[in-house]
């Protein structure tokens, strides 16, 4: 029986929920899993229950809280060393923690234009100020990555790695938005939304029954 248990918020909008989610369920680390709604009325009283920052995710290993995502994945690579959660290979694992970190850390444009909404389909809708900038730095990396460490699979270090947990909620943006991408983003791209778990969190984000105004664009 695993002591993990990981609070996320809905499905259908929380970006930030869906990067550990899916790295431990892609590294099959188990774990129990507890929905806090977003902005719901209870929302504030039930968040400041288990986050110190008022933050989804929150991951809690018996009496351990560790909240921020990435240190969540940190923590999960440094107790499952065996998962492969950070590529094995020293610059390759330099430069996985650089794009991810890069991705926690910025993006802004894209994340504010064109928020996680699996169910909905905006073609064409969010190219606000610096997205188009965000989205080419997004597929440099994907190209980058991919060209110089994707050789042993699809993903941006080959097997997937916390760096692609880092990016799937940018995968769901760009297929919500419908935006064109280079041939080797777009492969990539595919390759993350034909991960089974990715499949069952998108399917289990089109099935909730919340709206949540504050993350609809229209
Ligand atoms: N820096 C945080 C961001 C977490 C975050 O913003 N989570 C959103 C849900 S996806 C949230 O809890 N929002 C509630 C709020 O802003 O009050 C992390 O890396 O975990």
């Amino acid at each position: 029986m695993s002591d993990y248990t990981l609070y996320i918020g809905n499905k259908n909008y929380s970006s930030w929920s869906l990067r550990p989610w899916l790295a431990m369920k892609v590294a099959d680390i188990e774990f129990e899993e507890k929905l806090i709604l977003l902005f719901d009325d209870d929302w504030k009283a039930n968040i400041a229950k288990v986050s110190p920052s008022a933050r989804v995710p929150v991951l809690t290993d018996g009496e351990l809280t560790i909240w921020e995502t990435m240190a969540i994945l940190e923590y999960l690579a440094e107790r499952h060393p065996e998962k492969g959660l950070w590529p094995e290979d020293r610059e390759a694992r330099a430069i996985a923690r650089s794009v991810s970190n890069e991705m926690h850390a910025g993006f802004n444009a894209l994340r504010g234009n064109m928020p996680m909404n699996i169910r909905k389909s905006h073609p064409g809708k969010g190219m606000g100020a610096g997205v188009a900038e965000d989205i080419a730095r997004v597929c440099e990396i994907w190209n980058d990555c991919r060209s110089r460490f994707g050789q042993g699979g699809p993903f941006l270090f080959g097997k997937f790695c916390n760096a692609d947990a880092m990016f799937a909620p940018v995968v769901s943006r760009l297929t919500t938005h419908v935006v064109e991408l280079d041939a080797v983003s777009s492969a990539y791209r595919d390759a993350v939304q034909a991960l089974p778990e990715m499949i069952e969190w998108s399917d289990a984000g089109r099935a909730e029954p919340w709206s949540v105004p504050e993350d609809e664009i229209d």
